[in-house]
């Protein structure tokens, strides 16, 4: 029984080497998608984790299958479209430095390979087939994002579905992810649709540029203001200081202070850590805390995925008294 199901696209990454992509002649293959992130984190924490999405019947689509099962994610409901291609993304890297001063040179972009792509054809009754229905019955939780959201009608519908389903006690979050690239020729959709996930979820990451840019403020109390219904709501601001609402608490949580070799996928990996946290009954701190250490993990490697320490450390690390944190 897995106690949590995420729902989105999966991506053949190819990392770029430094620099101008036309210079790039070898590119390293990873995996990626928001969700997908999400899943192998969560499971390295040790929470049984599934994850629903659609791939093409095409060697990427293989390779996001086993790299997944190979990290003891559950892909038994995943459906393999012989019609339509498996996404892919290019990873095209800054050449900065890493430090501080030389950051915004280090920045990748992201080259999709993604229309008409096997996940873009995502519709609800993906989440009727036998398979996903169980695993969506038996979860304590269900992540997704704005970017399964984004992908196509069919898969708004989708994320539509998930915000209607039953709760029974279930706990539905997501995170923002917003990606104008994915919403082009529906932009004007994309600040009401993504509104109502929020309004719709249980926990809900947003990263404060990101919801600056959908909703108009990036300012974390403003934010909670606009939305007061998820249960929790952590807001990630550009300094990498995190504000956590649950209930009536707010607190703010730095991040830690490293050199960073690349960001992409570390917004997963601080989801990942929170809701495993929350999974296992942590305090809001310590949840926060969970979230920052797997980002750091995500940080520190050019892949999307997070490679995580033994969770006895993250435990230890987590726990730690106050002033080490600040
Ligand atoms: O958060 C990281 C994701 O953005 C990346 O893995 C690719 O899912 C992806 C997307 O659609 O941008």
């Amino acid at each position: 029984r897995s106690r949590a199901v995420t729902v989105g696209e999966g991506l053949a990454v190819l990392v770029a080497q430094p620099g101008p992509l036309e210079e790039s002649e070898i590119f390293e293959r990873t995996a990626g998608g928001a969700e997908a992130n999400v899943a192998t984190v969560l499971r390295q924490l040790g929470v049984d984790t599934a994850w629903l999405s659609r791939v093409g019947d095409d060697g990427f689509g293989r390779y996001l299958l086993a790299h997944l099962a190979e990290r003891g994610v559950d892909v038994s409901a995943v459906v393999t479209d012989p019609g339509r291609p498996t996404a892919v993304y290019v990873k095209e890297r800054g050449s900065g430095s890493g430090k501080a001063t030389d950051l915004a040179d280090r920045a990748s972009r992201m080259l999709y390979y993604r229309t008409g792509s096997a996940a873009s054809a995502l519709s609800p009754a993906d989440l009727a087939a036998p398979a996903a229905a169980r695993l969506l019955a038996e979860c304590e939780l269900i992540h997704f994002t704005g970017i399964t959201t984004a992908l196509s009608e069919s898969a708004t519908a989708l994320t539509e579905a998930l915000l209607a389903l039953p709760r029974d006690g279930r706990l539905l979050s997501f995170d923002l992810n917003f990606r104008p690239a994915l919403w082009a020729g529906r932009v004007g959709l994309a600040a009401d649709v993504l509104a109502r996930h929020v309004r719709g979820c249980d926990v809900v990451f947003l990263g404060a540029d990101e919801a600056g840019a959908v909703f108009g403020t990036d300012d974390a109390d403003e934010l909670r203001a606009l939305f007061p219904e998820p249960a929790h709501l952590i807001v990630k601001n550009d300094a990498h200081t995190v504000t956590g609402f649950a209930g009536a608490q707010r607190v703010e949580v730095p991040a830690l202070g490293l050199e960073i070799t690349e960001r992409i996928g570390a917004g997963d990996a601080f989801a990942g850590g929170y809701l495993a946290a929350l999974l296992h009954g942590r305090p809001l701190v310590q949840r926060l805390r969970f979230g920052h250490l797997c980002a750091a993990a995500a940080l520190t490697g050019t892949g999307d995925g997070a490679v995580l320490p033994a969770p006895a450390i993250l435990e230890r690390l987590a726990s730690v008294d106050e002033n080490a944190w600040a």
